[in-house]
């Protein structure tokens, strides 16, 4: 068995604050009251003294904090699978800087995407060699920092994210390689990315279960005639039937708890930490929608008979 407590995705929830690091560090004292969840994830933080602040918030509450590096190499056109040497070269440098940046923050977690898919399967072949090249030289830097993990995020390749990693059967066929060499390096599970790239939630999550540090329920649209279409974060809906326009309910998320809880440990991960990704968006109620995200996770947890304890 497998024990499995809820996570909070800070990023997602506050995403209209996060952009000032101040402001976001005071709601994020005031979220730490909270008793629900054991985990938070946050984005990178650029400002030194909010680190600290973050540091000491984290650590008073005895969370485990991941904190996602991916968007901000994506966000400088950076690929740690690009084919070109030379910016493949400047994405691990990227990536090693954002490393030393949130060990500051006290994260024993960080979010990497491989990079775009580069759309033959001759050059997705060259891709994946480079990624494991990327790979192997970020897992020393990694181990320079205590307890630090390497956490990979399979994104779909051919709906929205269009990335190299990927359909979920050849993430984990390469992931095989790569944990031989790396063994820092772990898989974070998201529902929506499954379901948009066509997949069986249950089957796709088993066969990550072997890395399977840590995983998000989401709910989309895998409808390409719908103007939801994609992988949004989108809302989920309110009780008692949660319904919406997309595939997730607390029902749909107590079977992948359920399937996630009832597999052996993964070697080194002692928690498997899981939080409902939702995006919030400006002037939105922020708190509401907490509550809300904590009334869907407590009743994915009851409906899967897991204590969130
Ligand atoms: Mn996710």
């Amino acid at each position: 068995m497998r024990r499995i407590l809820p996570s909070m995705h800070f990023l997602e929830n506050f995403m209209p604050i996060m952009s000032n690091e101040k402001f976001a560090v005071d709601v994020l004292g005031q979220a730490a009251d909270i008793e629900f969840y054991e985990a938070v994830e946050l984005g990178f933080i650029k400002d030194t003294a909010c680190r600290h602040a973050i540091r000491n918030i984290v650590e008073n509450r005895g969370w485990q904090l991941t904190q996602w590096c991916s968007p901000v190499i994506a966000d400088k056109g950076l690929s740690l699978s690009s084919l070109d040497p030379k910016e493949r070269k400047k994405a691990i440098a990227c990536a090693k800087e954002l490393l030393a940046g949130i060990a500051e923050t006290g994260a024993k977690r960080c979010g990497l995407q491989s990079g775009p898919d580069p759309k033959t399967d001759e050059l997705r072949v060259e891709a994946k060699k480079a990624l494991f090249e990327s790979c192997i030289e970020l897992s020393e830097t990694a181990k320079q920092y205590d307890g630090m993990y390497l956490l990979f995020e399979p994104l779909d390749r051919f709906v929205h994210k269009k990335q190299l990693l990927g359909p979920i059967k050849e993430v984990t066929e390469w992931f095989a390689n790569l944990k031989k060499e790396c063994s820092n390096f772990y898989i974070h599970w998201d529902s929506a990315h499954e379901v948009l790239g066509g997949a069986d939630l249950k089957e796709s999550v088993t066969l990550a279960a072997p890395y399977l540090a840590q995983l998000h329920i989401c709910n989309c649209i895998n409808d390409p005639q719908h103007p939801y279409y994609g992988d949004h974060h989108m809302d989920i809906g309110q009780a008692p039937d949660y319904k919406t326009w997309g595939y997730l309910t607390p029902k749909v998320g107590s079977e992948i708890l359920k399937t996630v809880a009832a597999f052996e440990p993964c070697d080194g991960v002692e928690i498997t930490y899981c939080a409902l990704e939702v995006r919030a968006h400006l002037a939105d109620d922020l708190w509401a929608k907490e509550r809300l995200i904590r009334t869907f996770l407590t009743e994915a947890f009851d409906l899967a008979g897991i204590a969130h304890k």
